[in-house]
């Protein structure tokens, strides 16, 4: 097995010079370092990641980060680190995918920056990576890195984690960059996010912006495919657990006590960051001390705000906020020994942090938007068996989807934070109890380390379909075998589907007629007299005689209603009457009114509801509609209801292009065969083959063809060297 490279926009570490000017490394405090930190040490991993070289020499501080931490430090250039981080991911990034829209800046040098960073970051990775890595890229600095990697190493296994929310598709669809972020992202193998509302999101945005449909989360890109999941980060459950009955926790308790009095304590903890609703939560705390006299001089809130992306300009402006509010509150209701409101500006160490948490009556968790938050879980875990306290959570947080014990309220709603807080104060101990041991069970059982097992687990699975299915690519190790028994062959049949194998799809599809390269390719093969060509279409006869009627080759129509052999004449199959066509066609008319930009084709025996150019959430859902629509009817008249690539097409049940194929697989003794084909349709074909024969699948999506082409562009350049 090869090693682990974690990417993230920071190193878990960072440099610093000591008194003496002697370098020396901090931990960082981020969610991300805390979580994966455990995880990483299990493993022969590296983690590689932006460092400020703090005046460092740059030498050794490569070398010591690499010796004693596994880190490989990316030096960037500080103006474009600034723009890239203050710039692009902060200032356009975060506010967008925070549902904050109206922050973002939507700016072109920025964007650069983020673009050549991300370059930056891939040279980094690129120097390390040995053939069986597997690399993990964190969060929304890097989202672009993915497909950079594997543009440059096609095989390479790689995870992308989004720490914050994946916005809706009305958000999304905001940024001018939405389509070069997306094909970044879907450059990995697995994209995870903390919860499925997330996924969802993501899902309908690759597929309204870049046509990517999917399959249970599955996106089919060529030959390859991306999983994308929901994978609930937890945290250090014993790290907390044991910390909160540490000696050290234990000696902090009565000077925090002292401190507080014989009062309720709520504790509020986040970084300073104006998705986290912190002006809100105070105004609500203002709002229950106006509504609640009793509780005066009661209750206190501690605030711990830790200060966060001081350069951008909408922190500095919450940061005057929240002390003009803090003074507002205390100046109002505060008295000679009683602060309603005790503000910390600043990161707490750690034990200090979980003596908070575990003292705290109530935790207030408010955020406006949050990709998970994992304050809220920290705070859960330190409550031990005997331990009391309420969590306070906003339905906003990815977190509420698992902690469903806690008082869930609407962060936009300040009666429902302040009817909380009454809850809350007033629970009796019996029941807090019993929702803590709930929420603990949870958290002790999914921790960071089952939670980071997962998102590698199905990394490493991705990784090995790809494998096995690209042991199904056409390579060129087949492609030469194929054209050494086509060589060797006295008889062969060639059965070719048109749309989607030999042309692309177009809107219209009256406008994909053969090109002339195309034309010369099929006159070709068809002169040899050793080959019978075989063009198996769902396209009707009169469209596939003036397309290619002059070609020395077979064709078979609607899907094998009938078929004109080289030279002869159309033949039909027996077909029921065609009294069925008005009733389905009022069917369809409906359809067509109510959808937007679909239509009708009308075949011999076959009718086609076209929705191709429909909304691509609307398209597919009517289909389904459709398609019951049209059960009854087409039952009584012997007909089958066939979906292709968005079309729903009804037809005579037993007319398919497996009957078709079958009669020229039986008709003479071949000694090579082909099919090629991309769609459900061609299934049949492949069905009925003999076991020596050569099928392939064009695209993504399972099949029983024994080989798989990329696109048209693949399948025309082998049928261009059979010809030659
Ligand atoms: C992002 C997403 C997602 C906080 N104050 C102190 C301190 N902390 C630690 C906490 C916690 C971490 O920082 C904060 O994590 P959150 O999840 O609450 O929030 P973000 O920083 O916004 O993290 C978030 C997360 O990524 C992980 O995916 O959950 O939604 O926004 O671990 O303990 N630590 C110390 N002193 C403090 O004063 N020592």
């Amino acid at each position: 097995m090869g090693r682990l490279l974690i990417v993230s926009n920071r190193l878990p570490v960072s440099p610093e010079l000591d008194e003496n000017d002697n370098l020396v490394f901090a931990g960082s405090a981020g969610g991300l370092a805390t979580g994966l930190g455990s995880f990483y040490k299990r493993y022969e991993s590296l983690w590689v990641g932006w460092c400020e070289s703090a005046g460092c020499d740059g030498f050794e501080l490569r070398e010591r980060l690499l010796q004693e931490h596994s880190c490989v430090p990316v030096f960037l250039d500080p103006t474009d680190a600034h723009l890239y981080y203050e710039g692009f991911s902060n200032e356009t990034v975060w506010p967008t995918f925070h549902h904050f829209a109206q922050y973002a800046q939507f700016d072109e040098e920025t964007w650069q920056a983020y673009k050549r960073v991300n370059h930056r970051f891939a040279d980094a990775v690129m120097e390390q990576l040995q053939p069986d890595d597997i690399v993990w890229i964190n969060d929304y600095h890097l989202m672009l890195l993915p497909s950079i990697l594997r543009d440059r190493m096609p095989e390479i296994t790689v995870g992308f984690f989004l720490h914050i929310p994946f916005p809706s598709f009305e958000i999304f669809r905001m940024l001018p960059w939405r389509e070069q972020i997306l094909n970044g992202l879907l450059g990995a193998d697995v994209i995870g996010f903390h919860t499925y509302d997330y996924v969802r999101h993501f899902l309908s945005s690759a597929l309204r912006l870049a046509g990517r449909d999917h399959t249970l989360g599955q996106i089919a890109i060529g030959s390859r495919t991306v999983k994308v999941d929901a994978f609930p980060m937890g945290i250090d459950y014993e790290r907390f657990a044991s910390a909160a009955s540490s000696p050290e926790v234990a000696q902090m308790t009565p000077s925090l006590r002292a401190h507080i009095g014989d009062r309720r304590f709520i504790l509020s903890v986040d970084r300073l960051d104006y998705s986290k609703g912190i002006p809100v939560r105070l105004e609500a705390f203002e709002r229950f001390l106006a509504e609640h006299p009793e509780w005066h001089r009661k209750v206190g809130l501690t605030m711990v705000a830790v200060p966060s992306r001081t350069d951008v300009e909408h922190y500095q402006l919450l940061k005057r906020e929240v002390d003009e509010l803090v003074g507002r509150v205390n100046g109002r209701y505060g008295t000679m020994d009683w602060t309603p409101v005790r503000y910390l500006y600043r990161s707490l160490p750690f034990n200090e942090l979980v003596a908070m948490y575990k003292e705290a009556d109530v935790m207030l968790v408010t955020p406006l938007r949050d990709g998970m938050n994992l304050v809220a879980k920290e705070y859960v875990a330190t409550k031990d068996h005997s331990g009391t306290g309420v969590l306070v959570l906003s339905e906003l947080a990815g977190s509420a989807a698992e902690l469903g014990e806690a008082l869930v309220v609407n962060p936009f709603d300040q009666t429902d934070i302040v009817d909380a807080i009454g809850k809350a104060l007033d629970m009796p101990v019996a029941e807090q109890q019993e929702r803590l041991t709930a929420m603990q069970e949870r958290l002790r059982r999914y921790t960071v380390v089952d939670w980071a097992e997962d998102f590698m687990g199905a990394v490493e699975l991705a990784s090995e379909n790809r494998r096995e299915r690209a042991a199904l690519n056409l390579s060129a190790q087949v492609e030469q075998r194929l054209l050494e028994d086509y060589g060797n062959a006295a008889r062969r049949l060639l059965l070719l589907d048109y749309d989607g194998t030999l042309v692309g799809f177009s809107a219209k599809p009256g406008s994909t007629k053969p090109d002339d390269q195309l034309r010369t390719t099929l006159h070709a093969l068809a002169a040899d007299e050793r080959n019978e060509v075989v063009i198996i279409s769902g396209r009707d006869r009169k469209i596939l005689a003036e397309w290619l009627g002059d070609l020395d080759v077979s064709l078979v129509a609607e899907h094998g209603a009938m078929q004109r052999r080289r030279g002869g004449e159309w033949i039909e199959m027996p077909m029921p009457p065609d009294t069925w066509i008005e009733a389905v066609r009022s069917v369809m008319e409906r359809y067509v009114d109510r959808t937007p930009r679909t239509f009708i084709e009308q075949k011999e025996h076959a009718l086609v509801w076209h929705y191709r150019a429909a909304d691509p959430g609307l398209g597919p859902q009517r289909a389904r509609e459709l398609h019951e629509a049209l059960a009854g009817l087409t039952e009584n008249h012997g007909l089958a209801i066939m979906e292709g690539h968005r079309v729903l097409e009804v037809k005579p049940a037993n007319v398919n292009k497996g009957r078709a194929a079958i009669e020229f697989v039986e008709s003479e003794v071949w000694e090579f065969v082909l099919a090629v084909g991309d769609d459900r349709t061609d299934e049949d074909v492949f069905e009925v083959l003999p076991a020596s024969a050569y099928s392939i699948k064009v695209g993504g999506g399972g099949s029983l063809a024994r080989y798989r082409a990329e696109g048209v562009t693949e399948v025309r350049s082998l049928l261009g060297r059979m010809a030659r």
